[in-house]
């Protein structure tokens, strides 16, 4: 089993080597370097038409690909300590609250990023004819509401979907910490949602190798 990765900020490999981290789990990661566009390779599309990582390659030859399914089927494969929920009602707020994430916060910070950050100006300009700048602002602004949203939720409880940490504050912190790298921070006005976010990047398997210098650019190109 070998999973096609990508380093850190890409937030949705990251995703599953977090979930590998919390669970005590070595598996190979293939190099798929964004840059060299080896995501879009003909090798590479015939594992994920969509072209994009993270892809869990099995050693029967099946390709999974998103990274909420492949940390499902390692859950499966490892099902300890619990990330997914120990019953139905357990599970169904993970999914619920991990849905959310995707939602209200990785959508919104997806489009920000594309539509507004200069490292992505010649993708969006392929993919859209050019940036849309004001579509790109005015998602920072639902991505801000999405924070407070979860921030007014969140109020009186450790982590995203109860009190143990899950998938859903794995797929939120890989989101937070990107809308980090590309200038766009936790509103000031969010007090529960900074405290969780201190709380799970704390833990061990939250490094993130991203160097300094490169953040400080990144951030200041975003506008923060
Ligand atoms: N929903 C997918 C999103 C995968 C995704 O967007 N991956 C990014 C890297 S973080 C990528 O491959 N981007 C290149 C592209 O979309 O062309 C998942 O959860 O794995």
């Amino acid at each position: 089993m070998k999973l096609y990765n990508e380093a850190d900020p890409a937030p949705n490999p990251r995703r599953v080597r977090i979930f590998l981290k919390e669970k005590g789990v070595d598996i190979e990661l293939v190099p798929t370097p964004l840059m060299s566009r080896a995501h879009k390779s003909a090798e590479h599309l015939a594992r994920n038409p969509l072209g994009q990582v993270p892809v869990l390659e099995l050693d029967d030859g099946t390709h999974i690909s998103e990274s909420a399914s492949i940390c499902r089927y390692l859950e499966e494969l490892h099902p300890e300590p619990n990330l997914f929920g120990r019953d139905a009602k357990e599970r169904a707020m993970i999914d619920m609250w991990l849905r959310r994430v995707e939602f209200r916060l990785m959508q919104p910070l997806g489009q920000v990023w594309v539509h507004s950050h200069p490292f992505t100006a010649a993708v969006a300009t392929q993919a859209f004819g050019q940036q849309f700048k004001d579509y790109g602002a005015a998602n920072r602004k639902v991505f801000a509401s999405g924070c407070k949203l979860f921030d007014r939720e969140i109020e009186g409880r450790d982590f995203i979907a109860g009190p143990r940490y899950t998938m859903a504050d794995i797929v939120a912190q890989t989101t937070f910490d990107f809308a980090r790298f590309i200038g766009v921070d936790i509103p000031a006005d969010c007090p529960a949602l900074a405290a969780w976010y201190a709380r799970v990047s704390a833990r061990p398997s939250a490094t993130f190798e991203v160097p300094e210098q490169r953040l400080a650019q990144a951030r200041a190109l975003g506008g923060a």
